[in-house]
């Protein structure tokens, strides 16, 4: 096992190296001779950092990242790119550090002198940053302050720009829809006031000192990376277990939450070009498509040729096996409920409803988002069900 993951490695880095879009050569220079852009991803073991890094090292970056020290490896999302130290010519590389340890920020840039900063690290779950709220705001918000003000002490305002993950979290209890670069803020949770604090701080930055500084305001993106409790992955993870009968049912809470689902790889293609703009700007991201938690249930189950009827209201509400067809599902059979509410996934103060306009976007960036929402919920099932089948092998063996 440890083999093939050690040849699937070598294998991505020979992809790299003869990628037509990337040809590689020594740290500082493209073959071209053009210089080649450095780039500093915090956040790159999550979902969005590894896209990104993927993303800009096939565009000729050098990439470096920051990662959390942990107990266990924590870079599962980005092996398949790793480079071994041991490579002269290697393009990718993993540094120690964190958000809250501003000693640790200073000696990275001052080392890496990155021209692009991402900062994608957050404690990014709004559940929790309710049961974590002064960890949440220190995360949050402190750390692109830290970056920032890294920046600036290092006399880097001129050569490194800088982009900011913020979120239609900000918009949280809209005041208008759909929600735009206009449209006042709300947030409704420690996580959200701790980005509006990050908003500000990264738009001060810009105006004080002449920093490029700007927001990237993402309406909620999903993937097969998707963390596992996030609400989408856990519902492509729970249906697809339990059509295997690895699981009887899945709990969810609100399930009349309406959100503006996209897919993240279309998200961090716009962030690498909002930070290629002639001035800084703080730009919607959105798929301008609206739909609820219980839809995507729906669509997900409709993957595995299950129909499902929604029954009840409130705490009270269930979802019914109406209809199986296909071969996808053997473990369950018209009648099975499979979906159940528990009131213990329910926030404190919740974000009902986001759609956003990402007109200006569109158009500044010129761009269109290649995913639909069927796409993407078809890829992460697919994903999930392959991750499924291999978990029954293991236990039946
Ligand atoms: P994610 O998968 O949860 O990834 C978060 C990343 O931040 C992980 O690499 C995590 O490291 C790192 N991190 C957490 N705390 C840290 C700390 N104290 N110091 C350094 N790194 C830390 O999130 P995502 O979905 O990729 O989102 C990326 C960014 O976009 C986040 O800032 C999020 O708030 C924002 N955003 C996301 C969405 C969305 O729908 N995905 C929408 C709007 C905004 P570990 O791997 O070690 O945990
Ligand atoms: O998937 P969620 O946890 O994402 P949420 O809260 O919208 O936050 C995500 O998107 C934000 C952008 O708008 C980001 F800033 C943030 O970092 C994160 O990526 O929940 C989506 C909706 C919520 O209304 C939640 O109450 O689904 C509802 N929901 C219903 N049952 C559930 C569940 N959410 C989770 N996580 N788990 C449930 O069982």
């Amino acid at each position: 096992m440890f083999f093939l993951v050690r040849l699937q490695l070598y294998n991505d880095c020979i992809w790299l190296k003869s990628s037509k879009y990337c040809p590689y050569t020594d740290y500082g220079l493209t073959q071209g001779g053009d210089k080649m852009k450095t780039a500093l991803i915090t956040g790159i073991t999550g979902q969005d950092g590894s896209y990104l890094a993927e993303y800009l090292l096939a565009k000729g970056y050098f990439v470096h990242g920051i990662k959390r020290k942990a107990s266990l490896f924590n870079t599962q999302r980005i092996d398949h790119i790793y480079q071994s130290p041991y490579d002269t010519d290697k393009r990718f590389k993993l540094h120690y550090g964190d958000l809250t340890d501003s000693l640790s920020l200073v000696r990275l840039i001052q080392e890496i002198q990155p021209d692009e900063i991402y900062n994608l690290a957050a404690q990014s779950h709004v559940a929790v940053s309710f049961e974590m709220p002064e960890y949440s705001s220190d995360v949050n918000a402190l750390g692109p302050l830290r970056i920032l003000e890294a920046i600036r002490f290092l006399g880097l305002q001129e050569k490194t720009r800088f982009l900011q993950a913020s979120t239609s979290e900000l918009f949280g209890k809209v005041q208008e829809v759909p929600q735009n670069e206009k449209t006042p803020f709300y947030p409704r949770s420690p996580y959200a006031v701790a980005k509006q604090y990050a908003y500000w701080i990264t738009i001060n930055y810009r105006e004080a000192y002449g920093m490029f500084a700007c927001n990237s305001i993402l309406f909620n993106h999903e993937s097969p990376r998707r963390g596992e409790t996030f609400v989408t992955r856990k519902i492509s993870m729970a249906l697809c277990q339990i059509a295997l009968g690895l699981e009887k049912c899945l709990y969810l809470g609100n399930m009349n939450a309406l959100r503006d689902w996209g897919h993240a790889k279309d998200y961090v293609i716009m962030q690498w070009r909002m930070l290629q703009l002639d001035e800084p700007e703080d730009l919607v991201i959105a798929s301008g498509e609206q739909h609820s938690v219980r839809e995507f249930v729906s669509l997900a189950a409709a993957e595995l040729g299950i129909q499902l009827d929604f029954k009840g209201q409130g705490v009270d509400e269930y979802a019914v096996v109406a209809d199986i067809s296909g071969n996808l599902a053997p473990q369950i059979k018209p009648g099975d409920v499979i979906v159940r509410v528990d009131p213990k996934y329910f926030r404190p103060t919740e974000v009902e409803t986001l759609l956003g306009d990402a007109s200006l976007a569109r158009q500044k960036l010129d761009w269109k988002a290649e995913h639909s929402l069927n796409n993407l919920v078809s890829e992460m099932m697919r994903s999930d069900y392959d991750i499924a089948q291999k978990k029954l092998l293991l236990q039946s063996h």
